[in-house]
């Protein structure tokens, strides 16, 4: 399966659309892709031509099940993955020269500074937990409801349900609310899919960083779809993935050049450790990784 993975990076090197994007680093596209990873027998999408940090990815899954926006509760467990975007906001705000290790540490230590630098507005974990709801207030006017709709609990009541249901969907791209998120969705739809005891999964995703965030995504959509499954009493399908946007940053150059010349080698198995009473009550040490004996880490920086 992997190999569809590094076909598709190899296609997108040699022959993709070059274009300027919004960080102004310059890309190689290409518009619509597909991948399918098979999910059964515990098998789990993740790269061995160099390790992916699972666990980061794993944490950020679990973080966006709280409805958490603010990457305080991530930089605490050492997940730096969302820190740029805050990072380079209080930079530009300030004027100061601040270095993102420093700025890390004042998130931790100051719950204050945290709250007014950050908060992420409201993404991806908002959206699926406490989407907004307005009512009408009775003089033509409309209120926030204080509760909003949790999408993923009810998908995991509509799987149970209704399990041929063609609407087994949750988004985070709330149109109303794109402007005050740091960043709109990239990965931004999820639909499942259920037939004969098994759960499959859909994600389509707008915008994709083929060489840092992909591979993330990848194994975080497997993950949930993992959890949903365990929790609907269902044995895990496929994973489909489509991308829109599908792109290698120009400066991922060596990276690329470098996976490229390896060859994948062993195939990782996931284990959920333990079944929880809910879909929110998930652990980072609920998931095991086996089988995992990947080449090396290919660092590279992430386009803001
Ligand atoms: N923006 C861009 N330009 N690329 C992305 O992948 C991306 N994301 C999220 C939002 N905006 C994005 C953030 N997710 C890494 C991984 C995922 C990210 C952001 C950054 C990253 O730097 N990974 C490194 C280090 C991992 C680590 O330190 O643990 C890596 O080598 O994998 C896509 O959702």
């Amino acid at each position: 399966y992997e190999q569809q993975y590094l076909d598709l990076m190899r296609h997108i090197w040699s022959a993709g659309d070059e274009r300027v994007d919004r960080t102004g680093v310059g890309t190689r596209a290409m518009f619509g892709a597909t991948m399918r990873f098979d999910l059964s027998d515990n098998a789990i999408p993740l790269l061995t031509t160099k390790r992916v940090y699972w666990k980061t990815a794993a944490r950020e899954m679990l973080w966006f099940l709280t409805g958490d926006t603010n990457i305080r509760e991530l930089v605490k467990q050492k997940v730096h993955i969302w820190t740029d975007w805050p990072l380079d906001k209080y930079r530009r705000a300030t004027g100061e020269d601040i270095d993102r290790d420093s700025f890390e540490q004042k998130i931790i230590e100051d719950p204050e500074f945290a709250e007014q630098w950050g908060d992420l507005g409201p993404v991806y974990g908002k959206q699926w937990v406490d989407w907004p709801v307005y009512e009408p207030a009775g003089n033509g006017l409309y209120h926030k409801a204080e509760t909003g709709i949790n999408q993923i609990a009810l998908l995991v009541e509509g799987i149970r349900s209704n399990p041929g249901s063609r609407r087994h969907i949750f988004t985070g791209w709330n149109v109303a609310e794109l402007d005050r998120m740091a960043l709109p969705p990239c990965h931004k739809t999820y639909q499942f899919y259920v037939a004969n005891g098994k759960l499959s999964a859909l994600l389509q995703q707008r915008s994709c960083d083929l060489a840092l965030g992909v591979p993330f995504n990848v194994f975080s959509a497997a993950l949930l779809t993992r959890m949903v499954a365990q929790q609907c009493d269902l044995e895990p399908g496929e994973l489909i993935w489509n991308g829109g946007d599908v792109h290698l940053y120009l400066n991922h150059e060596a990276l690329v050049e470098e996976q490229l010349a390896r060859t994948p080698s062993g195939a990782p198995t996931l284990h959920l450790l333990r079944k929880p009473e809910s879909v929110f009550a998930y652990e980072i040490k609920d998931f095991e990784v086996r089988d995992y004996s990947p080449q090396a880490h290919i660092p590279a920086p992430v386009a803001v």
